[in-house]
């Protein structure tokens, strides 16, 4: 299997996160794409290549304009200001407040975002740009006939909505290629989201669509961020009904538990006549994780890769999150060995 990889995520490197009333250093921090990479070479899993550059067009299918631009200068405008360290926002448009975009950078960056968890660095733009080239990268692979390809992306992107940046992501990876697929020609896609956090940013995106289905196995919300999005009952909107499910479990769950969700999950994506499957492959459901409450284990990563290749799909891996970075190589490795295993 092919693996894309830019050395640009080096460039994003945030400070710190607000956790439990403490500033403490980000979770996710460039040693996880680091890790993940020095396994895919370690197993021999497949050449590594660069990302290609198809420039700010496929992005802009997913994402806003005016949020693109933004997001791409608001650095420079920080330093404009004499801006000292991480930029971050601390005022959202909640109930009872205006949606209207404001003059200043923090009111923009407000607007553009739905929580401090996504910190802007000189680099992040560059970053998060080029781990959108390098899932565009994959995409290409597998539109010119792969059964498989990983894009080994970071930031990750799954939290990103259209307009928002959240949750240590900012452009949508998956989105941006889940999007080509259907530009490129395919009639249906399907997107499985394994990360342990409910892909808000994705579900939005493709939530009034049935080109599109959205399925994602995660923490409940009700106890679990993204808290305000991922519920059992949203099941799509317009035409799009029917083509949104999420399975929330609850904290603890292991891998019977998780492995009944996927099962489920999986009968959907055939329902569905998904040609082609774009999976966000998230490895903080494991048990050491430090911000997670799932058990699974290592050998259940195999496991899962294979029953994600008896769905016998061309399939996209897109890297989300996973913070024990000890095991996150392992882990995320697993998952490509496990369906090129079960490919067989
Ligand atoms: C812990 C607060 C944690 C933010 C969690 C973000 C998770 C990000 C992710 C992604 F894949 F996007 F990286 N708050 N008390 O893992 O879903
Ligand atoms: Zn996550």
């Amino acid at each position: 299997m092919l693996t894309y990889y830019s050395d640009d995520h080096h460039l994003h490197h945030g400070k710190c996160e607000l956790i439990d009333g403490q500033l403490m250093p980000c979770f996710e921090k460039p040693q996880r794409a680091d890790h993940i990479l020095q396994r895919v070479k370690d197993r021999q899993l497949g050449e590594i290549r660069p990302p290609r550059d198809f420039g700010r067009a496929p992005i802009e299918r997913v994402h806003d304009a005016a949020y693109l631009d933004f997001f791409a200068g608001a650095w420079d405008h920080w330093q404009r200001q004499g801006g000292q360290g991480d930029l971050l926002p601390f005022t959202w448009p909640a109930r009872t407040l205006r949606r209207l975009i404001p003059t200043d950078l923090h009111g923009r960056l407000g607007y553009y975002s739905f929580d401090g968890g996504a910190p802007i660095t000189a680099g992040t733009w560059q970053a998060a740009y080029s781990a959108a080239q390098v899932a565009l990268s994959a995409q290409a692979e597998i539109a010119a006939g792969a059964h498989s390809a990983f894009a080994l992306c970071r930031p990750p992107g799954h939290h990103a909505a259209g307009d928002l940046m959240g949750g240590y992501c900012y452009l949508n990876n998956a989105a941006i290629a889940a999007q080509a697929f259907i530009d490129q020609g395919r009639r249906k896609v399907a997107i499985l989201d394994v990360d342990y956090h409910h892909g808000n940013g994705t579900q939005s995106i493709f939530y009034d669509r049935n080109d599109v289905l959205f399925t994602s196995i995660h923490g409940d919300p009700a106890e679990e961020f993204p808290f305000f999005l991922g519920y059992a009952d949203e099941l799509g909107e317009g035409a799009g009904e029917g083509c949104n499910f999420n399975y929330p479990l609850p904290m603890g769950s292991d891998w019977d538990a998780w492995s009944a969700a996927l099962e489920q999950a999986c009968q959907r994506i055939g329902e569905h006549g998904a040609e082609v499957v774009v999976v966000s492959l998230g490895v903080d459901t494991y048990m050491e994780d430090p911000i997670s409450q799932f058990k699974l284990d290592s050998p259940d990563y195999l496991t899962m890769g294979r029953r994600i290749a008896a769905l016998g799909l061309p399939t996209l891996f897109v890297m989300e999150g996973g913070y024990a970075v000890d095991a996150i190589g392992v882990n995320a490795v697993n998952v490509l060995e496990g369906f090129l295993a079960g490919q067989a």
